[in-house]
């Protein structure tokens, strides 16, 4: 009986620790991605990084890093954009596009060397969004 409860005392303080140590890690990686401007909009699916970013009222996030040598999809969302972020250029792409207003665009890039960067503006030039590619 005695062990029993040792064993479950055991495993409640694994699980809690667990808990406090990976609800610690999430705190920390969100406090750095707040003071490097860059919110959690980067994820690798099958290979793929998908950069996710909103266009209305200009973009979001403004800067992003993300990883070089990598097959890139920049995801472009937008939702009820009837302003001229919709109008999206990225100049050394040569893409430009108006995005539909509400919906989800998606623009295949090839890997980026370390140290790139991509910019991407706004038909008239006064929103801009940048992403910072590094090792
Ligand atoms: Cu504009």
């Amino acid at each position: 009986m005695k062990k029993i409860m040792a064993l479950s005392i055991a495993v409640a303080v694994l699980i809690i620790g667990g808990a406090v140590f990976f609800s610690g890690r999430n705190d920390s990686d969100s406090t750095v991605f707040g003071n490097g401007g860059n919110v959690n909009n980067v994820s690798i699916v099958d290979g793929k990084q998908i950069i996710d970013i909103s266009a209305k009222g200009g973009y979001r996030p403004r800067k992003t890093i993300a990883k070089a040598n990598m097959p890139t999809i920049i995801r472009m969302n937008t939702q009820g954009t009837f302003d001229c972020s919709a109008a999206l250029s990225i100049p050394s792409l040569n893409f430009r596009k108006v995005l539909s207003p509400t919906g989800m665009t998606e623009i295949e890039i090839p890997p980026r060397q370390a140290g790139s960067e991509l910019k991407g503006i706004c038909a008239m030039g006064m929103y801009s969004f940048t992403v910072d590619f590094s090792e």
